[in-house]
């Protein structure tokens, strides 16, 4: 079986709700490590990747706030995702705020030939800086990680794109800004609303994503936006949306994806301690975690 590396990233500057800089504790203390010793893998901690606090930090660009910060969180980060998948380790990296996916984007993309991904989220992250209502590079990274964007972005790592968007499933989209729509569909990303989960149901759904991710790559990088469950399973994370996966549903998704046999790697991220409430999200973290890693009732 293979071995898990679990790597933290403590940074909350890509948005602006300070305390997603906790989340990698919050996600260890609810287990994680044991819990995926327990279904049988090696696992070694690795620690996190150093992120200065944002107080020491000021903002240069508003439509790309602490945009230097950002990218060199996110490079840092590449490096050791390369390092673990170029060795034959599967990574499990913790955020943080989901701009630190386009340094988990990028590690993958200089350890494989191809990958598909599967956004698990509320959100497209298909802004620009010139399509962003906020500036937070939160809701930039998948844009970005095609080739979409600010360069300083879009050329991380020295590697542009990071993923071919025919290869890349949303899945649970719920709240898109109308000119991040606008790129959604000129872009060729493919796209699964909470409409869609509603009408197909859940396992078309997933089967469907899994296919469009995989076909044609080494394997599927899973990006699992905590705020893509509903909040009411989910309410430590700084944008909430109503309307969202439910509990089952989202163990759902994680054992199907766990049976396709197809996961290189997952980022988990956005789950804010600070806005939660006694860390049910850092536990339904976990708990998602060990069913995409095989754990079943019997
Ligand atoms: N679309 C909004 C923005 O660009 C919100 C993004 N927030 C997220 N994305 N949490 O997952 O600022
Ligand atoms: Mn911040
Ligand atoms: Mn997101
Ligand atoms: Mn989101």
């Amino acid at each position: 079986m293979k071995e898990i590396h679990i790597i933290g990233v403590p940074s909350d500057y890509g948005q602006n709700r300070r305390g997603v800089d906790m989340g990698p504790s919050a996600i260890r203390y609810a287990g994680l490590k044991e819990k995926l010793e327990r279904l049988g893998y090696r696992v070694r901690d690795l620690g996190d990747v150093m992120v200065p606090t944002p107080e020491t930090r000021h903002i240069e660009h508003q439509k790309l706030k602490y945009l230097k910060e950002v990218v060199s969180v996110c490079e840092a980060l590449a490096e050791r995702v390369r390092d673990a998948v170029g060795s034959g380790y599967t990574p499990v990296i913790l955020g943080g705020d989901h701009s630190i996916a386009m340094g988990s984007l990028a590690g993958m993309a200089a350890a494989k030939k191809q990958f598909g991904v599967i956004w698990f989220d509320a959100h497209g992250d298909m802004n620009t800086d010139e399509t962003t209502p906020s500036g937070n590079i939160h809701g930039m990274p998948l844009a970005a990680s095609i080739g979409i964007g600010h360069e300083a972005l879009t050329g991380l790592f020295g590697i542009r794109p990071k993923v071919q968007p025919e290869n890349v499933v949303l899945v649970g989209a719920r709240s898109i800004d109308p000119p991040e729509a606008e790129l959604i569909r000129q872009s060729g990303v493919h796209v699964f609303t909470m409409a869609d989960i509603d009408r197909m149901g859940m396992d078309a759904v997933m089967r469907k994503a899994i296919e469009l991710a995989a076909t044609g790559t080494d394997g599927i990088h899973l990006s699992l936006d905590l705020d893509g469950l509903d909040p009411m399973f989910a309410p430590g994370v700084g944008t909430p949306v109503n309307g969202g996966v439910t509990y089952r549903e989202g163990h759902l998704a994680m054992e199907l994806l766990s049976e396709s046999g197809t996961l290189l790697s997952v980022d988990v991220v956005e789950v804010n301690p600070i806005l939660d409430h006694r860390n049910q999200t850092g536990r339904m973290a976990v708990e998602l975690v060990e069913s995409l890693f095989g754990k079943r009732v019997l």
